[in-house]
């Protein structure tokens, strides 16, 4: 066989291992599905971007006994660990991240308007995601926590203006802030809104999570507190609430 004969595909098809046992995006995500027979349904319409599924499979979970909030993080969640894996790997693309988001926030949705939260509201937490980001599934899950655990939650949605922040704190007077970003861009947001508001004398926690962030950079400006779970929120607005001020804050949430 001379040189020009090689079909250039079949060498890549001989080394590539990954492309050898190549599978659908159904077939891949078939691997990933929990088993439980109740949470399964849902984070497979989870990632097949089937919103009535999500809201059908969530009322049978309910049915069943589980506790609505919880199905946030324990069916959709994993419903969207599906999607990230697939996404990040390249078998899935942004269209179907965008169906399956959609149909997460529907179910966010769903599972706050069947909870019941506590009446006497504990203390007002304003919540945004970072100027520039429309990532605001996280912020979803925060804002759904901190209102299950009795809070008042000003939610400001996505792609927040710095100046909007600043604003929105002047104006609510909240105990904590929260902030989330999903992207290494948008995550220097928070330290112009940090900024801002220490010029403007105003000395709040403000909590910051999200796929970018971490703790050495939230460590870097003077009211950063990092959060990595979503339910580190309602955790830290409870810790003010008893009284704990911003450097015991850093020491119950920063691991180094
Ligand atoms: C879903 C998704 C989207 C959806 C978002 C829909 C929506 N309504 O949110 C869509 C399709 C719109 C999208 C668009 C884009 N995306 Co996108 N997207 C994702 C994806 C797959 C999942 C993100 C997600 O929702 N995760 C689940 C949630 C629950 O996680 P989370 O927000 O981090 O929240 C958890 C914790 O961090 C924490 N948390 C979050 N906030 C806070 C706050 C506080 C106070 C606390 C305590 C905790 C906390 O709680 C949650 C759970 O406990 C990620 C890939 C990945 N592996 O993360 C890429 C990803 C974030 N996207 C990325 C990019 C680049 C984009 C686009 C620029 C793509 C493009 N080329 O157009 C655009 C961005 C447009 C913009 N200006 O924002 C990159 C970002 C890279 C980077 N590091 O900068 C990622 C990482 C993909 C990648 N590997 O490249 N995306």
């Amino acid at each position: 066989m001379t040189s020009l004969e090689i079909e250039p595909n079949t060498i890549l098809v001989r080394y590539n291992v990954e492309k050898e046992k190549s599978m659908s995006p159904a077939e891949a995500a078939e691997e990933l599905y929990p088993k439980d027979e109740l949470i399964r349904p849902i984070a497979e319409a989870i990632f097949e971007g089937e919103e009535d599924d999500v809201v059908d499979g969530l009322q049978k979970a309910i049915d069943a006994g589980k506790d609505p909030i919880a199905l946030i993080d324990d069916a959709l969640m994993v419903g969207m660990g599906v999607v990230s894996k697939l996404y990040d790997e390249g078998v899935i693309f942004l269209p179907n991240v965008m169906m399956s988001a959609d149909a997460m926030l529907e179910g966010i949705e769903f599972c706050k308007s069947k909870s019941s939260t506590a009446p006497v509201a504990k203390g007002k937490v304003v919540c945004h995601v970072a100027e520039g980001d429309v990532h605001d599934i996280g912020k979803s899950i925060v804002v759904a926590l901190l209102r299950a655990n009795g809070f008042d939650v000003v939610d400001l949605g996505r792609d927040v203006p710095v100046d909007e922040v600043v604003e929105a704190v002047k104006a609510e007077k909240p105990m904590m802030l929260t902030g989330t970003a999903l992207m290494t861009t948008t995550m220097f947001a928070f330290k112009a809104v940090n900024d801002r508001l220490l010029e403007a004398g105003i000395k709040i926690p403000f909590q910051c999570g999200g796929g970018a962030v971490n703790q050495d950079f939230v460590s870097q400006y003077e009211l950063g507190v990092y959060g990595e779970e979503a339910a580190d929120a309602p955790k830290m607005a409870q810790a003010i609430l008893e009284g704990k001020d911003l450097d015991a804050l850093k020491k119950q949430f920063h691991t180094h």
